[in-house]
């Protein structure tokens, strides 16, 4: 990844669905103005989903996926079609691509699955050169609907104008990391240890996401590890408006950073703007509830190669077993990879999800309620595990509730 690119997962991502052929390929090409994804007229071309990142103006930076055509038959086109399905955890704004004369219960069918994963969607007909539009659709009368032409380049400009009108509002607003934590002057310190896990050379995206957040707000911070962190607030003027740590060193940092200053975690940061804070806050107290051989999920949003005494893996495994004194058995699951039955879980354990965006983290929090299985993510855990949870959690009024019923 580029560094001069926002990441992905900042990103509004708009998926082009719909069946093989119909020229999806064809638009997605049209609308940013380069060959992105291969057209042919042999139906299914598009085997795995292509993704291109770039700026939509006035939006900003999206990303669009051209997906492969969904109504495949046979064993790969049921891999296609699954793989065609996921990117709907992912997507914030949808396009329903047809040709034009064509509206049938497959359309109406993925209109559904829209519905059900709450995205908003736009309807594409396409080919208006070759057939005449439609005379009668049942499209919901609120839904826009677009003719184009993806080979004479007709309607592409509207397209563009459509989906800009159909994202919603809340997208253009960005969520804070920290921001609304902190006044303009306000000094942050931020603690970032460096050790085996960290990458040569930079730090990661969650410390300079919040970093950056930091400066929009008209904030200003420090950046020390761990063992410069004492030192570092010895010789501080004005103590810091809050102190944000690493998980992995919470409860040294913890035993540094003097009480009255508030203290938290970059992944509780990330939990709530990546996610839900109150589900991971309600999930994490059913550790409490596990039992011997119970299976634990742990979820990464990105796919590294696993280090010796690597977070996800070895790190919160110990410490769950540990606390609990429980025989427990983990899984891992990393990237885009989820499971589709979370029914034997007893509890998954979400990383920070820097590299998702916020929907995806969503749709597997709404998998898991709907499974009835808890979920939490990795800084509320190790907070809860080393006893230090209602001071991580004392800077979010939103989980106050939840803190008290547990007293
Ligand atoms: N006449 C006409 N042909 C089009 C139009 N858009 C695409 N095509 C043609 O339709 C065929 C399929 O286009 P693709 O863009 O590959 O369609 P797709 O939906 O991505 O197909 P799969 O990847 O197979 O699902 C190609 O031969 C395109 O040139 C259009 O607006 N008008
Ligand atoms: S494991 Fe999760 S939180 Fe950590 S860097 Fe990867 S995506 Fe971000
Ligand atoms: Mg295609």
């Amino acid at each position: 990844m580029s560094v001069l690119k926002t990441p992905k997962g900042f990103r509004i991502h708009i998926g082009i669905f719909g069946r093989r052929n119909v020229g999806k390929s064809s638009l997605l090409n049209a609308l940013v103005g380069q060959s992105i994804s291969i057209v042919s007229p042999t139906p299914g071309t598009t085997t795995d989903p292509v993704e291109k990142a770039m700026e939509l103006q006035p939006i900003g930076p999206v990303v669009f996926i051209d997906t492969a055509g969904v109504d495949d038959i046979g064993a790969l086109g049921g891999k296609r079609v699954e793989k065609t399905i996921k990117i709907l955890e992912r997507t914030d704004l949808a396009i329903l691509v047809t040709e034009a004369n064509i509206w049938t219960d497959f359309e109406r069918g993925l209109i559904q699955k829209f519905e059900e994963y709450e995205i908003p969607y736009l309807v594409v007909f396409n080919k208006i050169d070759k057939s005449a539009k439609p005379d009668q659709t049942d499209i919901n009368k609120n839904v826009r609907v677009v003719y184009t032409s993806a080979v004479s380049k007709v309607g592409i400009d509207e397209l563009r104008q459509a989906i800009i009108e159909t994202i919603p509002d809340e997208y253009f607003r960005s969520r804070p990391i920290i921001g609304d934590l902190i006044n303009p002057g306000d000094l942050v310190v931020l603690v970032a240890p460096i050790d085996k896990e960290a990458p040569k050379g930079r730090l990661i995206l969650p410390q300079v996401q919040t970093i950056r957040d930091i400066l929009d707000h008209n904030g200003y911070c420090i950046v020390v590890k761990e063992n410069e962190l004492k030192s570092a607030l010895e010789n501080l003027k004005t103590p810091p408006a809050i102190t944000v740590t690493d998980s992995q060193v919470f409860d040294i940092v913890n035993q540094m950073v003097p009480e009255h200053i508030p203290l938290t975690s970059f992944s509780i940061l990330y939990a709530r703007q990546k996610g839900d804070l109150r589900e991971f806050v309600k999930g994490v107290y059913s550790i409490k509830n596990l039992k011997d051989c119970d299976k634990v999920l742990i979820a990464e949003a990105c796919t590294h190669h696993p280090i010796a005494d690597d977070i996800g893996r070895v790190k919160i495994p110990n410490w769950l077993k540990q606390y609990t004194g429980l025989d427990l058995k983990i899984d891992v699951f990393s990237g885009h990879d989820f499971p589709e039955n979370l029914s034997e879980y007893k509890l998954v354990i979400h990383c920070g999800a820097c590299m998702f965006n916020r929907k995806e983290v969503l749709t597997r929090i709404y998998k898991c309620k709907k499974a009835g299985v808890p979920i939490t993510n990795y800084g509320v855990t190790i907070s809860f595990l080393h006893g230090i949870l209602n001071r991580a959690l004392k800077p979010f009024k939103e989980v106050r509730d939840i803190i008290q019923n547990q007293h």
